[in-house]
């Protein structure tokens, strides 16, 4: 017959060797740059469709990045960062405005 201390043991260890799975991935800032041309309303507009922001949020967001050159948009994970990136930069170019849109690393995540 075993001691019932070793299971305790046993059940300890899986329990430890299990925490390192759950980790969260790196996250990115996707940021806005202010330039003198783009309307204010479209970068309004872009901010809705693109980042989900009510037109409160967008307003505000838009002034920040007017008054300060750079504001965040939304974080997201790397891949879906880059996709807004692109998106973003390749609609404002077809719509003939010089709006950037860049990422940057979350520092706050780390
Ligand atoms: N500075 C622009 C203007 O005065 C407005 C603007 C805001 C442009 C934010 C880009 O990311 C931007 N029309």
């Amino acid at each position: 017959m075993s001691d019932p201390k070793d299971n305790e043991l046993d059940i300890a260890a899986v329990v430890t060797e299990r925490q390192p799975e759950i980790k969260r991935p790196p996250m990115y800032r996707v940021l806005l740059l202010n330039d003198d041309f783009t309307p204010m309303d479209f970068v309004v507009m872009v901010l809705k469709r693109h980042f989900h922001k009510t037109s409160e949020q967008a307003t505000k967001i838009m002034l920040d990045v007017h008054y300060e050159g750079a504001g965040v948009a939304g974080i997201y994970t790397s891949e879906i960062a880059e996709t807004k990136v692109s998106v973003v930069n390749d609609f404002a170019r077809s719509e003939g405005h010089p709006l950037m849109c860049t990422l940057e690393k979350d520092d706050e995540d780390e």
